[in-house]
């Protein structure tokens, strides 16, 4: 497909931006958005700006829609989803766990995906009907069935967006003694690609938005798992987001059955 191997080129190239202006960032390039806990940075600014200069001169007609810059276009018909950096906590920290993550929409439909890891090299992509990769390695989700072996990862975005009430901690605090593990890493999209590769069986998050899993979700599906809201819907990811190798959809959900979505 034509537009995942411009997908792949664009994101890598983006990828190395990001890894240059990493190792030169310093405080005055880190600025706050909504609240003193929503940072970006100079380096989330120009990889947007890269990758939405480069889908405009390639794709004229096609939206697109960013963290950092919000939706161009109003075509409606395809529409490529940016999150120029997931993990800038990460980023700012010098750690590795952050990517570029990009998805392909054809009304409101994944076509394909790319999340790359430039500090692990790790490329994931996904096309629809086509199956999920890793560096060309196909990916399959894990066949654990027993949640006590399971290995699940989330994150707190709501915490960072000052949610009071119906915050993830509660249902931390219930999970956690159910699994094998709960791991944190701060990138919803990398999180999502843990899931695709078989190596965590479920992810949870709920205030996480559109262009945090954009390309996971397609990488998840693909992959053979499954994503659902937490009702076990389609309105992810208003509704809270639960993705898992599928076997363990049921038993995840039903740690939710008491969530109530507060998110309009
Ligand atoms: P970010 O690094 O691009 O902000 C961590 O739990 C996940 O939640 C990351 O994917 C992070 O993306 C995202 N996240 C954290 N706070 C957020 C917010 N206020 N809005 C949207 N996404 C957020
Ligand atoms: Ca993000």
């Amino acid at each position: 497909m034509e537009e995942l191997e411009f997908l792949t080129g664009i994101a890598m190239q983006a990828g190395a931006i990001a890894l240059a202006e990493q190792a030169q960032l310093t405080p005055d390039r880190i600025h706050t958005k909504a609240t003193q806990l929503d940072l970006v940075t100079d380096a989330d600014r120009k990889v947007e700006a890269f990758l939405s200069r480069e889908i405009r001169n390639r794709f004229p007609d096609h939206d697109i829609y960013g963290e950092e810059t919000g939706r161009t276009g109003d075509r409606g018909e395809y529409c490529w989803i940016i999150d120029p950096i997931d993990g800038t906590t990460s980023f700012i920290h010098q750690l590795p766990n952050w990517c570029v993550s990009i998805g392909l929409y054809r009304r409101g439909e994944a076509l394909a995906s790319v999340v790359y890891a430039p500090a692990s090299r790790e490329l994931y992509a996904a096309e629809k009907g086509k199956g999920a990769y890793c560096n060309g390695v196909r990916l399959h989700v894990s066949a654990r069935s027993c949640l006590e072996e399971s290995l699940v990862t989330t994150g707190f975005s709501c915490l960072r967006a000052g949610w009071q009430e119906e915050n993830n901690l509660k249902f931390f605090d219930r999970i956690s003694p159910k699994v094998a593990g709960v791991r944190r890493f701060g990138s919803a999209a990398l999180d999502l690609c843990l899931v695709a590769s078989g190596k965590a069986e479920a992810f949870w998050e709920l205030g996480v938005e559109n262009y945090d899993i954009a390309a996971g979700e397609l990488m998840v599906r693909e992959a053979g798992g499954q994503v659902t809201d937490l009702f076990g819907k389609d309105q992810y990811p208003l509704h809270g987001t639960l993705a898992t190798n599928g076997v363990l959809q049921d038993t995840m959900l039903n740690f939710f059955q008491d969530y109530r979505c507060i998110r309009k």
